[in-house]
């Protein structure tokens, strides 16, 4: 059973249900984030970290991967939600011994995530060894050679599973997977898995490289931009300012999404005049208000239109693409009365969508999870990218794939090795710069890991970062598979729920966020993140760490790797954790387009790393071209009495750690537990508004029913597409199906699961 909320916690009576706001940000944004700020973190450390957010000599945003400008950046060059992002990070709270010893783990399991997040900044080492009632101090010295027991005593390095969440810098990161495939296995499921997995899968086949193919001045430039299943509005919110200046370049934005997300519509600039008296810039021209899973559908349709209209670049197509004519042939044959079915756009706005994609010459097409968290996520990418190329709209300027990343560094780690099935190049690079074998087999993502430890095969899990047992689907399951470890080891900055659902042994080793300032032997240290559109460059923490106890991912790494692989290991453990500038080195060895890393990530601005499509229309495919596919179309069809759910963020998380209980922008405040239902819905399946129901989850695989329940959500009446509901992400994690997953990129399907609402009785 999983813990009620605790009244003085979350108090779901207080919940209060007003209108969804038209617009996004304004001055409200900015009192919000101050509002968040001073009692968390006092006025002087507030101005002390605000002012250098974002800024050339200051930290990265551990928030959303946008990137900041080139040149001159405003004076605050952030957002409401990356304010709350840093206030939780530099909060003066602390987790701190006496807190430990005055909650047991049995009263830490009783709380909610919420309420675990909010008691600070952990501080010292802690175990909670088999049989214990509290977690109590450990030695980092201790608590290193428990690992390496632990881990030694397996019958293979398989037997462990090391995840990764995406703040992680690209110096810890690259040492992490270092002391991975150093210690023999390949098993490096990270957050990615769950995130864009299907846009790197997608676009890997499609153009050769897993990454977006434009720049924040191509966006700026841009004619044409198509936004589908993002709301950046609430996770992206420098986007938007992106899209404004789009708009006064005369761009159209298209917008495609379920729900009329705030930011979507209208967006209020807080920095500039017009944003604070005006109405704002209305950001959307267009609003195709697409049913979940109905995206390829329109992707296709949309293809059809422009292939039937001929206005589609022959040259580039001829040049450039392969598999052109059995595209065509299976795209001509789409039925646009199904795509209508499917998606719920009928012909005549999809006629209008089409025209303007035939007229623009310089066109993105920007996505999230909307897409990525599909069983047919990977094919919907494809067909998305495929309407570009029809019209060569990639490698020029003001054009092409723009998947917005979620963490801020998810990128970077992806490209530091942090995946379990790195490529040749990179493992024989690796082998080569440090006279290690790095095992070939590939490891297992996040669902594999799970499935590892459900069965007893992986017996260690050790967490950079992260929130693994919220984050990832089947909550039950997995709790029940985490408990069955012998060993379970979080590297983080704050508590979570992943902390109480322990192994037998359980370790929390605290850690430097991007906001502490990070002093080792040689000096103060620097490291790298690598943004959404693949520029790398530095990040300098500047606060007081939360305790002299603290060390950092790279000395916590590094010292980990000394213990378990000895003093002859031939990886410089030692130099490394002293002086990050000797990391950096190896990876302008081994990492591709990080030649003389060092002098280049001190440039003002950072340097972006090659893009072979984005820069000379190479592509590195098996065909050496760009691929088109011929994907049978599929949709999320609605079963008769049932919903079809999505799990989302509301504006007030980022993903596990809840800020707080406001969805100010859907008009949501006080509580969580709401599930969001078009109001024919809410009639015909005899439900009322601010009624309250269980949500039960029902999942058929090859003929055997299982139900999952989420218990107590309070009815929204909303506009949302009949048949399709939405709720909030983690409390929803419990309805997830294990595989229930995306072909071909294995991630859990979170915005498609077929449920149905039972009244609570009483
Ligand atoms: N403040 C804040 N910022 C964040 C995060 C956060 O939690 N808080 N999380 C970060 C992370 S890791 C990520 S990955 C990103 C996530 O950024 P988003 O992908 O914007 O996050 P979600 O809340 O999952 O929103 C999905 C959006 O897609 C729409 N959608 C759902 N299904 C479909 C569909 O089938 N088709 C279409 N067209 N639309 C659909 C939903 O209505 C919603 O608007 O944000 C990052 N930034
Ligand atoms: N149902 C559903 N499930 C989803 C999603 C969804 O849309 N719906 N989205 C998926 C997506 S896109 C993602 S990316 C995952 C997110 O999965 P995760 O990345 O695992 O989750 P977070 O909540 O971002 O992790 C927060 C924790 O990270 C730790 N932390 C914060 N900063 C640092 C740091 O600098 N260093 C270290 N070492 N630790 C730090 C803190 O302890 C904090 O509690 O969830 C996925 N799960
Ligand atoms: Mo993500």
């Amino acid at each position: 059973m999983r813990p009620k909320a605790r009244p003085e916690e979350i108090d779901e009576a207080e919940l209060a249900v007003t209108h969804p706001e038209d617009h996004a940000a304004g001055v409200k944004a900015v009192l919000v984030s101050m509002g968040r700020a001073l009692p968390q973190m006092g006025a002087v450390r507030t101005a002390q970290t605000f002012a250098r957010l974002n800024q050339n000599h200051g930290f990265d945003c551990p928030s959303c991967a946008w990137p900041d400008p080139h040149g001159h950046r405003r004076v605050a060059e952030f957002c409401e939600n990356g304010a709350k992002a840093v206030t939780d990070e530099a909060t003066t709270a602390r987790a701190d011994l006496d807190f430990f010893a005055r909650h047991s783990l049995a009263d830490l399991e009783a709380h909610t995530n919420y309420w675990l997040g909010q008691q600070g900044r952990l501080t010292h080492p802690m175990v909670a060894r088999p049989g214990a009632t509290h977690y109590e101090p450990i030695s980092w010295g201790e608590a290193y050679r428990l690992i390496a027991d632990e881990l030694g005593a397996l019958a293979s390095p398989d037997e462990a599973v090391f995840y990764t969440s995406g703040r992680t810098s690209n110096e810890a990161a690259f040492c992490y997977q270092l002391l991975v495939r150093s210690f023999g296995t390949n098993n490096l499921p990270d957050c990615s898995n769950m995130c864009h997995e299907s846009s790197g899968t997608a676009l890997s086949a499609s153009i050769g490289i897993g990454k977006g193919s434009v720049s924040l001045d191509d966006v700026h430039h841009a004619d044409l931009i198509i936004i589908a299943g993002q709301n950046p509005g609430t996770n992206h919110p420098r986007m938007l300012t992106a899209l404004d200046k789009a708009k006064a370049n005369g761009a159209r934005i298209v917008a495609m999404n379920p729900l009329p997300e705030a930011g979507l519509i209208r967006f209020k600039d807080p920095q500039t005049v017009h944003g604070v008296v005006g109405k704002g810039t209305k950001l959307a021209d267009h609003f195709l208000r697409v049913r979940l899973g109905g995206d390829q559908a329109v992707f296709q349709g949309l293809a059809k239109l422009l292939l039937e209209s001929g206005q589609i670049d022959r040259e580039f197509i001829e040049r450039h693409t392969h598999g052109f004519a059995e595209y065509e042939q299976h795209i001509r044959a789409v039925d646009l009365a199904i795509v209508e079915e499917a998606s719920g756009i009928g012909q005549a706005q999809l006629r209008e969508i089409a025209e303007l994609v035939a007229s623009s010459q310089r066109t993105i097409i920007c996505w999230a999870m909307g897409l990525t968290q599909h069983v047919h996520g990977v094919a919907t990418i494809q067909d998305a990218t495929s309407v570009l190329l029809l019209r060569g709209m990639i490698g020029k300027p003001g054009a092409g794939v723009c998947p917005v990343r979620g963490h801020s560094n998810v990128q970077g780690d992806r490209t530091m090795g942090v995946w379990e099935q790195m490529p040749e190049s990179f493992l024989a690079a690796l082998d080569r710069e440090f006279g290690i074998a790095s095992p070939r087999a590939h490891g297992a993502d996040v669902v594999e890991s799970i499935r590892l430890m459900r069965d007893g095969k992986a017996k260690v899990f050790v967490g950079m970062g992260g929130n693994f047992v919220q984050a990832a689907p089947d909550t039950d399951l997995l709790e029940a598979a985490l408990r069955g470890c012998s060993l379970t080891v979080q590297i983080s900055t704050k508590l979570n729920r992943s902390h109480v659902v322990r192994g037998r042994t359980a370790l929390i080793l605290p850690t430097l966020g991007r906001t502490d300032r990070d002093l080792q032997a040689s000096g103060k240290q620097v490291v790298s993140v690598e943004d959404s559109m693949s520029m790398v460059h530095l990040s300098r923490g500047n606060l007081k760490p939360a305790s002299a106890e603290l060390r950092s991912e790279v000395a916590i790494v590094c010292e980990l790797a000394q213990e378990l692989l000895g003093p002859e290991h031939p990886v410089p453990w030692q130099a490394f954790r002293e002086d990050y500038d000797r990391i950096r080195d190896s990876i302008s060895r081994v990492v591709p387009g990080f030649a003389d890393f060092n002098a280049r990530v001190r440039e003002k601005d950072g340097f972006p790393l090659p893009h072979p499509p984005r820069d000379s229309r190479e592509f590195r495919t098996a065909t050496g071209k760009a691929n088109f596919f011929a994907n049978p179309l599929e949709w999320v069809p609605v079963p008769s009495g049932r919903l079809v759910l999505q799990t989302l963020r509301s504006h007030d998380q980022f993903n596990t750690t809840i800020y707080g209980l406001s969805d100010r922008y859907r008009g949501v405040a006080g509580g969580r537990h709401v599930v969001f239902v078009n109001p024919e819905d809410v009639a015909e399946l005899g439900l009322a508004d601010g009624m309250h129901v269980d949500i039960v989850s029902e999942w058929d695989q090859d003929g055997v029913k299982e139900e999952r329940v989420a218990a107590n959500f309070r009815v929204v009446a909303y506009d949302t597409p009949k048949g399709n509901a939405a709720a909030y992400y983690p409390e929803t994690n419990p309805l997830m199906p294990l595989d229930h997953v995306a072909k071909g990129s294995n991630t859990p399907v979170a915005k498609a699961i077929t449920v149905r609402l039972q009244p609570v009785a009483g």
